[in-house]
């Protein structure tokens, strides 16, 4: 039986004993031990209900369990829903409702808080611990180590990630196998991943970032990775000498040019940094590459499409660019009122065309058509512009979306939050300069006349509804917020404002 997906990066390392993953503690995980463990997880799957198409949602620490269910949804023709752990359960209710979910798999620690929310959403709830174990690791534990796959063709749907929208309702992006296949053989032959490549895995992997790019491009090449559940520094210096590649957001950069051990001889056998997700400063590219004598590479991508440009291998990595499109992806810039492409050189948005893009929007065909051009171009809500080398370089957002540590904020989300909270006759949810996170989310809230607001009550009002990583970390309270003569509020002003309040660049 073919399935795309897992012909390509699962099935060539059956019988391997070659090592995939390197934990923690030193434990190693070879191809064949893992495709067990994902065969008797297909086999689960399917015996609680899960059939072809079904979404299979995953809220669940990082590990190789965890892993191991994407990749048995991939071989049991389910859909892969993974979840940022940070999620409170009102954000997880929204998700599994909305995708309509039959199966939830979430940390054992969360099983009393999602049981109303699965059983309200029609989906069976199993959980899966950061140690492997739980109900669905039993469930899973004498059935067979290997699984009729299931047969599964290159336009066949293989994941729903979920991103937040600027009008603050989250959107399921429906990828095929051949949006994720197209896009890790596209990154394997421009960074040059083998079998003989340890990538350093610190991210998480209920993102596109963790999961697909590194994770994919890992298992297309047959390599090995060190498996670590989050990034701590102390963890990335002790693993370093052992990896060739490491990939990261740039405060992985960040937080280990803070760090004295970072020097030429600890990365000496690495042959790759990359980074992405959020843009590197300039200054950091330059900086790591005087400690160490690497130029990171900076790639560009986005969850809707997978990666989308990198800087060169072998070419000169520019500091402040993303690079050139991968082969396959067709990238232009236009004007985003009408449209029409820019003249060289100027700014516009960043539109892209290929086989990484995804399907569209689950159950939300209007707000797909919104985000396509007729011919087919998908519109980033980035800004950039391409110089007369090719490089391309992103300026800004036409999107008002915030970018802390790697994670996404839409400041709509926020401020529908806050401006239902008692007292507050309005919000304004922006981004400033950070030097751990690149942008740190302020809300900027001013009272209904007569009531007084405190930030620590707005912040303890909205706390079990939203994930922590997109509370403010700085609440303001104002008497009225700047408007341009049309009434909008100018967030650019606020920015301005408020740009050295946590002393980023
Ligand atoms: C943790 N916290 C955060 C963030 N992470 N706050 C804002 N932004 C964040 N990114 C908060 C926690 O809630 C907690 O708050 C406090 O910070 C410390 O938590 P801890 O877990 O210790 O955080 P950390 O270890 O410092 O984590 C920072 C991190 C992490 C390493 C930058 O956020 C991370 O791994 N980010 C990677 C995200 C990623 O993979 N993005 C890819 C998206 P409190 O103490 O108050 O409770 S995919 C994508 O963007 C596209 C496709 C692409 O191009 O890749
Ligand atoms: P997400 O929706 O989580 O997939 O985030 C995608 C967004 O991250 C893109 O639309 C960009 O705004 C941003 N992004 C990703 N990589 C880079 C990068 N190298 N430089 C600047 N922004 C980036």
């Amino acid at each position: 039986m073919s399935n795309t997906l897992y012909d390509a990066l699962f099935r060539p390392h059956a019988g391997s004993a070659g090592t995939f993953l390197i934990l923690r503690d030193g434990r190693e995980i070879s191809h064949a031990e893992f495709l067990a463990t994902v065969a008797r997880f297909a086999h689960a799957l399917r015996a609680n209900g899960v059939g072809i198409g079904d979404r299979v949602a995953l809220q669940a620490k990082k590990s190789p369990e965890a892993l191991a269910v994407y990749a048995a949804c991939v071989q049991a023709g389910a859909v892969f829903l993974p979840l940022n752990t940070a999620y409170t359960p009102a954000e997880v209710d929204y998700f599994v409702t909305d995708s309509g979910a039959t199966l939830l798999i979430a940390d054992g620690s969360s099983e009393a808080t999602l049981a109303p929310v699965a059983a309200m959403a029609g989906a069976k709830l199993l959980t899966l611990n950061g140690d492997g174990s739980g109900s669905f690791a039993e469930a899973a534990r004498d059935l067979p180590d290997d699984f009729p796959t299931v047969e599964r063709g290159a336009d066949d749907l293989a994941a729903f990630l979920y991103t937040s929208g600027t009008t603050g309702r989250s959107k399921g992006a429906m990828l095929t196998q051949d949006n994720l296949l197209s896009n890790a053989q596209a990154l394997v032959e421009a960074w040059r991943f083998t079998r003989e490549d340890v990538l350093l895995h610190a991210l998480p992997i209920f993102h596109t970032h963790g999961l697909f790019v590194a994770g994919n491009v890992t298992l297309l090449a047959g390599g090995a990775m060190i498996f670590l559940p989050a990034l701590d520094i102390d963890d990335l210096v002790a693993a370093l000498p052992r990896a060739t590649t490491m990939m990261g957001v740039p405060t992985f950069y960040t937080r280990l040019l803070a760090d004295e051990r970072l020097t030429r001889e600890l990365v000496s056998h690495i042959r790759l940094f990359v980074s992405g997700s959020a843009p590197l400063l300039a200054e950091t590219h330059v900086e790591f590459e005087g400690r160490t004598g690497h130029r990171i590479l900076e790639r560009y991508g986005m969850t809707e499409t997978n990666m989308n440009t990198t800087n060169p291998y072998d070419g000169e990595r520019r500091a402040g660019t993303v690079g050139f499109p991968l082969p396959g992806v067709e990238l232009r810039v236009c004007d985003p009122e009408t449209g029409e492409q820019v003249t060289p050189g100027a700014i516009g948005v960043i539109e892209v065309r290929g086989r990484n893009v995804f399907k569209g929007y689950w159950n939300m065909p209007e707000k797909t058509a919104a985000e396509f051009r007729p011919d087919g171009f998908f519109i980033t809500g980035d800004l950039g512009q391409v110089d007369a080398d090719g490089y391309v370089t992103i300026v800004g957002r036409a999107k008002d979306l915030i970018i802390a540590g790697g994670y996404n904020i839409y400041p709509k989300e926020v401020e529908m939050l806050l401006d239902g909270e008692p007292g507050v006759l309005e919000s304004a949810v922006i981004g400033v300069p950070h030097p751990d996170l690149g942008e740190a989310v302020v809300g900027v809230v001013t009272p209904r006349k007569g009531a007084d607001l405190d930030a620590e009550t707005l912040l303890a009002g909205i706390h079990d509804r939203l994930a922590r990583f997109k509370q403010p970390r700085r609440i303001v309270i104002v008497d009225e917020l700047p408007r341009n003569t049309m009434g909008k509020v100018q967030k650019n002003v606020l920015r301005e404002r408020y740009k050295g309040m946590f002393g980023g660049k």
